[in-house]
């Protein structure tokens, strides 16, 4: 029997603000004492995680102690082997953003954020984080005369390009992931999903240095589907960075532990994430981003830290095991699955010769695909039947 338990080689990592959350929501305050960074690292060590991430302000939320916090957090490292692998930056707590950052109306506030986030990359640079995230919470609007929409995304990419130039010319090793969100805080967030984030990338002026960081539940809340999300961002080569927690479906951003919420894309997820199909997979760190509900003490918040590393290396033996079932290679040979891999035209093949074949489309329209076959061979491999 497996017994789950993580290794460094699994590149698990937590954002600091997950288990260090203080369970403050819209209807309640504090339920849970601030948790020191140091104290972090060390409980997510002892549990097998291999990195961390932080926002400027988890870390630093006092200016005037800011050496001393690096030293001691420094030392934690050190002393631990974890890694900082990605940083962020707060654009989204203060009531300065109350209109967003990058993309406030007020210029001012737009320059304040730019320069808020150019000090946390070189703390990123000099701790090794090797991805900055851009979660624009409050980038959006409440109401359509508010937010003229195109020149935000022009200011969007004037930051992007600015924050592009600026790390090569550092000779930073940082690649940049904007997480897209549809909502929550904002009434409407720009860039709301995969899709949006990709097409704005791809007008940027250093688009290699620019991917994302997909989060489970954001797509989930706008009802799409999550391992079809990252499936396409691999696809177009931009995913980057994931953010794995769970939901049920479209309502409030619920930041559950990885597996709970939906089970079946949770699976799928893993299955992309690990290369299904022979296609190449994701080989970057296996970050959770997730709230550990309120009922919870700290025992309970190390729990739901173990619960994400857990599911993710079951539902990881889950899917190798289907992968590896010869009644799911008949099944998937039957649904043609393969057969997708190959060109719709062949080689050398004119469109005069596409067109000349004569097709039968009522004898193609009476072979089943058996995908309800596969798919239930699947659901037992997640029951743990097979
Ligand atoms: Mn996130």
């Amino acid at each position: 029997m497996t017994s789950y338990t993580p290794s460094r080689d699994d590149k698990f990592s937590f954002g600091l603000w997950t288990v260090g959350w203080e369970g403050v929501d819209v209807f309640g305050t504090a339920v849970r004492p601030a948790m020191d960074p140091v104290h972090a690292v060390e409980k997510l060590a002892e549990l097998g995680a291999a990195a961390i991430s932080f926002h400027d302000d988890d870390l630093v939320p006092d200016d005037s102690t800011r050496t001393q916090t690096l030293e001691r957090f420094s030392k934690a490292l050190a002393e631990t082997g974890i890694v900082v692998e990605m940083a962020t930056t707060n654009l989204f707590s203060h009531p300065v953003f109350k209109d967003g950052g990058l993309t406030a109306n007020d210029r001012q506030v737009r320059r304040y954020a730019l320069a808020k986030i150019l000090r946390n990359v070189d703390l990123a640079a000099e701790l090794g984080a090797s991805t900055y995230v851009l979660w624009g919470g409050r980038e959006g609007a409440e109401s359509g005369g508010s937010k003229d929409v195109r020149a935000a995304l022009d200011r969007y990419k004037e930051s992007m390009d600015i924050l592009c130039a600026y790390v090569r010319e550092q000779g930073y090793n940082i690649r940049f992931a904007l997480e897209p969100k549809p909502n929550e805080p904002r009434g409407d967030i720009l860039l709301p999903s995969i899709g949006h984030a990709i097409a704005f990338i791809n007008d940027l002026a250093d688009p290699e240095l620019v991917g994302i960081n997909p989060e489970v539940g954001h797509e989930q809340m706008a009802g799409l589907n999550y391992a079809h999300g990252i499936a396409q961002a691999l696809w177009h080569g931009k995913l980057y960075h994931i953010d794995l927690n769970g939901q049920h479906g479209p309502r409030f951003d619920q930041d559950l532990r990885f597996g709970a919420g939906n089970l079946r894309e949770a699976f799928w997820t893993v299955d992309v994430l690990q290369g299904a199909e022979g296609q190449p997979g994701y080989d970057g760190y296996v970050h959770f981003d997730y709230k550990p509900p309120r009922t919870e003490d700290e025992e309970g918040v190390w729990e739901t830290a173990r619960g994400c590393m857990r599911n993710y290396l079951i539902l990881r033996e889950k899917v190798a095991a289907f992968r590896a079932d010869p009644e799911v290679t008949e099944a998937l040979a039957a649904a043609r699955v393969a057969e997708l891999s190959e060109p719709t035209l062949a080689e050398g093949e004119s469109l005069a010769d596409l067109r000349a074949q004569s097709y039968d489309p009522n004898a193609l329209a009476e072979r089943g695909l058996g995908f309800e076959k596969l798919d239930q061979l699947a659901m037992e491999h997640l029951l743990g039947v097979r």
